[in-house]
């Protein structure tokens, strides 16, 4: 199998932690694939993802799964360890919903970077973000007891990754003096094998972007 890759993808992290978890590493020939939303997709991804986004994974038969939902379901059905999400009741509905809530927080921390970017940000688009991120790191810190004491999962991946992403981006941002349970959960998780091995890792040439005003925005020093 084809993984479209890269190592500053959080959302090819999560892919990247269900292979080491579920000793499929070697099945997967990682091909280097740059998007950017600022930057339009190439041939290399779009002929396999029309969507033009990464993850995307080419399985031996030609067809490719998208988005890392699908991939992450897909290669859990296919190693005979404990399942990272489970087949149905509640502990499936569990995941589902921190792997939505993960995967939104995500999402919101790429929009943010692009909007701030931008030559003239608009400030009402970033307060949105700005809300939707404490609303979503206090529903996090919330639930942080129940995620020890749920087998680990699609849904603490989705949120580790979410969390790495903060870190990554906005490093300094000191969210875990607000949100101690929260921190505390992070840091033992992130002793695993599979998430040490997959830290973002931003092998692009420095741009000189400052990220410190956006930190003063979000208020989170
Ligand atoms: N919901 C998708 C999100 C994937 C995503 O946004 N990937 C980013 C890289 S981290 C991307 O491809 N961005 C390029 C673009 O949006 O055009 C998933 O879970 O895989």
């Amino acid at each position: 199998m084809k993984l479209h890759w890269s190592p500053r993808s959080p959302f090819v992290r999560k892919v990247m932690i269900v292979l080491h978890e579920t000793g499929q590493l070697d099945r997967v020939e990682r091909v280097r694939t740059v998007v950017a939303v600022g930057t339009p997709p190439g041939p290399d991804i779009l002929d396999d993802n029309p969507l033009g986004k990464i993850p995307a994974l080419v399985l031996d038969d030609g067809r490719c799964l998208f988005d890392s939902r699908v991939i992450c379901e897909y290669l859990d059905t296919r190693h005979a360890g404990q399942r990272l999400l489970p087949d149905d009741g509640e502990a499936r509905l569990t995941h589902l919903r921190w792997q939505a809530l993960g995967d939104g927080v995500t999402d919101i921390l790429l929009l943010m970077r692009t909007e701030y970017l931008r030559a003239q940000p608009d400030a009402t688009i970033l307060e949105g973000f700005r809300r939707k991120l404490f609303a979503s790191f206090g529903r996090l810190e919330a639930e942080a007891e129940q995620w020890v004491a749920t087998p680990f999962g699609l849904g603490q991946i989705s949120v580790l990754c979410a969390i790495g992403q903060l870190d990554f981006r906005y490093a300094g941002s000191n969210w875990q003096a607000a949100y101690p349970a929260l921190a505390g959960w992070y840091d033992a998780y992130s002793q695993r094998d599979s998430v040490k091995a997959t830290a973002v890792v931003d092998d692009a040439p420095p741009t000189g972007e400052d990220t410190h005003s956006l930190l003063d925005f979000l208020q989170i020093r």
